[in-house]
């Protein structure tokens, strides 16, 4: 059918998941040169207008200084717009977004009006007890201030479980859920990740 031919059959879309400072956004810079892929990090975007004072930025800044969600509607708006900057693109890494079921059904609408999908969510898997220490320690360097403090590391991490862990049910049901150990080598982590990617 028309609609069939249409579909771009060739994009890959991944969802690069998992708790915060399980090495989401690490993974992605690797991930976006090896396949040519357009990355988008919410969290990068956030900073970016923090760091430039914009109305955006002003409204996110009272949120993730104490390491709660941006609200929906910003966020799942604010990504819209990065899709449509990026028309030509054979593909995107989703880095940090959806976090909540709202922004996975906002997201699964988006790639349907491009006549795409999303191709696989890859989780990292990462104990607690790892990205406490490894937020810590970003938080000596990184000047982020909900690295900075343990209580807001684990605000983060206990609204991880309440409102985005459930996202993995989301994609197990449509089979593109992909578990992936998110302990080791950096280097180690991308090639676990590739075989996935690989296999689609
Ligand atoms: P994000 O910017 O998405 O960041 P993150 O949770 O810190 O995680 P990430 O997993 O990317 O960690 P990284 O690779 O850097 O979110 C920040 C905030 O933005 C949220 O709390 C929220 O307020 C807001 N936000 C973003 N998206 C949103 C959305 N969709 N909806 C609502 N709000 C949203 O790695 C962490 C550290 O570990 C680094 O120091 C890294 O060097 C280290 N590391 C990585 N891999 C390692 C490895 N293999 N071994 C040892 N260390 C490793």
């Amino acid at each position: 059918t028309q609609v069939y031919k249409l579909k771009k059959e060739n994009m890959t879309n991944l969802v690069l998941f998992g708790p915060p400072g399980a090495g989401k956004g690490t993974q992605a810079n690797f991930l976006k040169e090896k396949y040519k892929l357009v990355h988008i990090s919410t969290g990068d975007v956030f900073r970016y207008n923090i760091k430039n004072e914009t109305e955006l930025g002003l409204h996110a800044k009272s949120f993730m200084d104490k390491g709660q969600l941006v609200p929906d509607d910003v966020t799942i708006k604010m990504l819209e717009a990065e899709v449509d900057k990026n028309a030509e693109a054979k593909g995107f890494i989703f880095d940090g977004f959806p976090r909540t079921v709202a922004q996975a059904e906002a997201l699964a609408d988006l790639m349907k009006q491009k006549n795409t999908e999303v191709s696989a969510m890859i989780a990292l898997e990462v104990d607690d007890e790892v990205l406490v220490q490894r937020l810590l320690e970003r938080g000596k360097t990184s000047g982020r201030k909900d690295d900075a403090d343990e209580a807001i590391i684990r605000n983060r991490i206990h609204i991880y479980y309440e409102e985005t862990a459930i996202l993995k049910q989301f994609y197990l049901k449509e089979d593109k859920y992909f578990g992936v150990d998110g302990v080791g080598s950096i280097s180690d982590i991308t090639e676990r990740i590739s075989k996935v990617i690989d296999s689609l």
